[in-house]
């Protein structure tokens, strides 16, 4: 292989687990004989999925949920086989899912919860001078703010943009009091906050996939057949284990990503 193997350009969003997956589908893609680059913390959702779509990048982690609710949102996809027909109407594929949900969330801190009496999320309604802070992504989509505001009837009008990876230092110092949480965060223990019940079940599953283009299965099969062991190989336990060792416990998330690899499958 006189180049050195096929190119495969992977990238990732703007927030941890998504750089674990990004470095976990480098190395494994690199193992395979590809020459692998990563784009970590290439943007947000929409930003990915149109570097995907224009062929500037072959493969990044996604969620089933994020594909329904804000990427091809408007089409019937009843189930998997209707997703994946919808995918590949735009050259792209995608993988079963990697063992886990990481789903959206609302959350408070136990203690203040408990003292305003709040569990569901529709107990908010009695609240509307929380200082409330999400994810700046989160105030846009079509799963977002907007969407659930409306599904609850939510007064608060104290709502402000953040970065998802800032959202958790405001909740302790108590610049904010409500925030959506990614359900496989490790900050959800370790700061002890409370999640709140999705009672009118506004948010639906984000089981985590790989989305790639297409033509990777021609120009890199090996590489595509590979990135298949990473199918079903996470709980979602365990994700959150990967996600606290990089952001609690600072581990680079290539480290990460390779101690996983090693652990799971042997690869070095
Ligand atoms: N998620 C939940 C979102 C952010 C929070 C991981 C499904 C996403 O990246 O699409």
């Amino acid at each position: 292989e006189g180049g050195g193997g096929p190119q495969v350009r992977v990238g990732s969003k703007k927030f941890t687990e998504s750089v674990i997956l990004g470095e976990m589908v480098t190395q494994v893609a690199e193992q395979a004989g590809a020459r692998a680059s990563h784009r970590r913390e290439l943007g947000g959702t929409t930003v990915l999925w149109e570097a995907l779509r224009r062929g500037e990048l072959d493969v990044y982690p996604e969620y089933t949920g994020t594909l329904r609710q804000e990427l091809l949102v408007g089409r019937a996809l009843p189930d998997d086989d209707a997703l994946r027909k919808a995918l590949a109407d735009e050259g792209l594929r995608m993988s079963a899912s990697l063992g886990f949900n990481n789903t959206y969330a609302l959350g408070m801190k136990e203690a203040e919860a408990e003292r305003l009496g709040i569990r569901r999320i529709s107990d908010l309604k009695a609240h509307p001078e929380l200082r409330v802070g999400f994810s700046n992504e989160f105030m846009q989509r079509g799963d977002g703010w907007p969407a659930l505001r409306d599904a609850y009837g939510l007064p608060q009008r104290d709502v402000r943009g953040l970065d998802h990876d800032l959202a958790y230092r405001g909740m302790e110092s108590g610049a904010i009091q409500l925030t959506d949480l990614y359900s496989t965060d490790a900050e959800i223990a370790a700061y002890g906050l409370r999640v709140l019940e999705d009672d009118r079940h506004h948010f639906p599953a984000y089981d985590a996939v790989l989305l790639y283009r297409a033509d990777l299965e021609t120009r890199a099969p090996r590489v595509v057949q590979a990135l298949r062991r990473l199918e079903g190989s996470l709980t979602e336990a365990e994700m959150v284990q990967l996600n606290a060792r990089a952001r609690l416990e600072h581990v680079p998330e290539a480290r990460v990503a390779a101690d996983f690899l090693q652990a799971s499958f042997g690869l070095t």
